[in-house]
């Protein structure tokens, strides 16, 4: 393992990366999950590396429904097992889902170790090595326990792939998953997409449990019955189109505070060119799009609910 200095600048993603390469040592992991870390990154980047707060209520609602579920399970993949093991158990122990292993690049070796590494991490059971091809599925996660994901009501599935998240709908489950890639299919499937880092989600999951523990069951439904998953979805897409303006904005120099002095003097008394003039009307356009755009979309999620995240 490289050693990573706490003071990097990328130090939490270094980490993760090297998670991963660790799992694939272990051999939990698929040296496909290798490159879809990197995707994940590249999407973390864009989203700014932060829980945003469409992606908060989106947690929130994902804890109600657990907790509402009669028959919930946690899907366990290879990436989800390295980066996130005692997470995992935990959120698994406060919600009482069952958790099972269900691969994409299945091999019974690796569903065993990432078994192990569950129940070194506190899991008790953990289901995956009887599982049946029991899901109108081609490919090797059509293998799921007939006591497990088949039967559930609610499927919880950290970093998922279209197929079986289209599939797991179709079978009237209600689908929770985390992709930083709010374009994906998994993400636009869904019933509740988090567009988060598992690394991130998760913990804060674990966090908002017993402020929803104690509510009564009509008022989780409440919540989960308010939520809208394309507004969740619309925000992510919106805070990265913000994300990159900005980026794109200080690449140019343009200061996006500065709407003022359009052909007027600046500060030294000099006069504005006509291109700073222009491109101060573009900014000054663009500027109002945002904040148009921002405001309407924070008024849907708070409509809908957001607001019990502010609180
Ligand atoms: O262990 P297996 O065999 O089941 O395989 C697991 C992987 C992840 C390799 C498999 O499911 C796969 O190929 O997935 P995809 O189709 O690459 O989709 C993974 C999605 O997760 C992508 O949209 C990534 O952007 C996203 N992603 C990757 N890392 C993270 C992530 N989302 C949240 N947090 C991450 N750390």
């Amino acid at each position: 393992m490289t050693e990573i200095p706490k003071n990097h600048p990328r130090y939490e993603s270094l980490m993760a990366r090297e998670q991963i390469v660790a799992g694939v040592e272990k051999g939990m992991t698929s040296r496909q999950g290798l490159i879809a870390q990197g995707r994940g990154e590249a999407f973390d980047y864009l989203i700014g590396e932060n829980t945003t707060e469409g992606a908060a209520y989106a947690e929130a609602v994902a804890v109600c429904l657990l907790l509402l579920a009669e028959n919930p399970v946690i899907s366990v993949n290879g990436n989800a097992a390295a980066l996130a093991a005692a997470e995992l158990v935990m959120l698994s122990q406060l919600t009482g889902a069952k958790l099972e292993v269900n691969l994409f690049h299945r091999t019974d070796e690796r569903v065993k170790k990432i078994i192990g590494e569950l129940k070194e991490n506190g899991a008790d059971v953990v289901l995956g090595e009887n599982a049946e091809p029991l899901l109108p599925l081609e490919h090797e996660r059509a293998k799921v326990e007939r006591d497990g994901i088949f039967d559930a009501d609610v499927v919880f599935v950290p970093l998922e792939d279209g197929d079986r998240c289209q599939v797991l709908t179709d079978m009237k489950k209600l689908v929770i998953a985390i992709d930083l890639n709010p374009l994906s299919r998994t993400a636009q499937t869904a019933h509740v997409s988090i567009v988060d880092n598992l690394k991130r989600a998760l913990p804060n999951m674990i966090d908002m449990i017993p402020e929803f523990r104690n509510m009564n069951e009509e008022d989780l439904w409440e919540i989960v019955d308010a939520y809208d998953n394309n507004v969740v979805l619309m925000d992510a897409i919106e805070t990265m189109k913000e994300n990159l303006t900005a980026k794109q904005n200080e690449i140019l120099g343009i200061d996006e505070d500065s709407d003022k002095n359009d052909g007027k003097p600046d500060e030294t008394g000099g006069k504005r060119s006509g291109n700073d003039k222009r491109n101060a009307e573009r900014e000054e356009a663009r500027r109002n799009a945002r904040i148009q755009r921002n405001a309407e979309t924070a008024r849907k999620v708070m409509m809908r609910g957001g607001d019990l995240m502010m609180e």
